[in-house]
């Protein structure tokens, strides 16, 4: 079972296509599992990076939605890999960048063997549109695994938080996928997460190895 630890997060780089992706290894040789942020624009993805790297300013945020315009990699203690997508469903990018981030986001949910997990961000304020459902079946079709990260709690009283969670899992339909209630601002959801992540990618480890247990 292999072992990380979120430490020493370096950027690696920007991409759009998948000819220009990074080919990421650890000291071994072995090639980096690696775990993609995604999610609508302004819901936290950015954020959600600096928090979990413990890192104010690593990963470039703004409260205007539309800031993350290129896939976005980073490497994990020379053992993970990170990527920040540019989020969807932002009306007021201009149309002529908007019209390349979706086949820029499926090409790379499409072309990246590596790909292990997605942390698929929400905010609990929302409740999901068809282009959310579209986005999570798609996933879930690419048979990755998935972990919902309901975002930006601190906004929410407990009760509301409760009642958002269900209603947010029943119009998913979903009511199994793996969730996480989450707040950079009140620093919740962060010790979770990463036991979530290290389980994730060790069942898929134990999954790929028929030797083990
Ligand atoms: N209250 C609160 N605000 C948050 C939280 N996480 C992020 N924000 C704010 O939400 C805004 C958007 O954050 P980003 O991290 O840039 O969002 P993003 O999903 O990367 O956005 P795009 O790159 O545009 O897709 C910023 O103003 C953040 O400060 C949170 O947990 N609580
Ligand atoms: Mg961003």
């Amino acid at each position: 079972m292999a072992k990380y630890v979120f430490k020493n997060p370096v950027f690696v780089k920007s991409a759009t296509k998948s000819v220009n992706y990074p080919t990421m290894r650890t000291p071994s040789g072995a090639l980096m599992p690696e775990i993609a942020v995604a999610g609508r624009s302004n819901v936290g993805k950015s954020s959600l990076l600096n928090h979990l790297f413990q890192r104010r300013d690593l990963v470039k945020t703004s409260s205007i939605p539309g800031k993350t315009q290129l896939i976005n990699f980073f490497a994990l203690n020379e053992a993970l890999a990170f990527v920040d997508l540019p989020g969807y469903g932002y009306a007021k990018v201009p149309e002529n960048t908007r019209k390349q981030w979706g086949p820029m986001i499926q090409e790379y949910l499409d072309k990246r063997p590596t790909l292990k997990l997605i942390l698929f961000l929400f905010d609990i304020r929302r409740m999901p549109n068809d282009e959310d459902r579209m986005f999570l079946e798609w996933v879930a079709h690419r048979e990755l695994g998935v972990i919902l990260v309901l975002t930006k709690v601190d906004k929410v009283t407990n009760n509301e938080k409760n009642i958002n969670t269900r209603k947010i899992l029943e119009s998913f339909n979903c009511e199994n996928l793996h969730y996480v209630h989450y707040s950079v601002t009140k620093n919740v959801g962060r010790k979770e997460l990463i036991t979530m992540v290290i389980d994730a990618l060790n069942d898929d480890e134990d999954e790929q190895n028929p030797l083990n247990p």
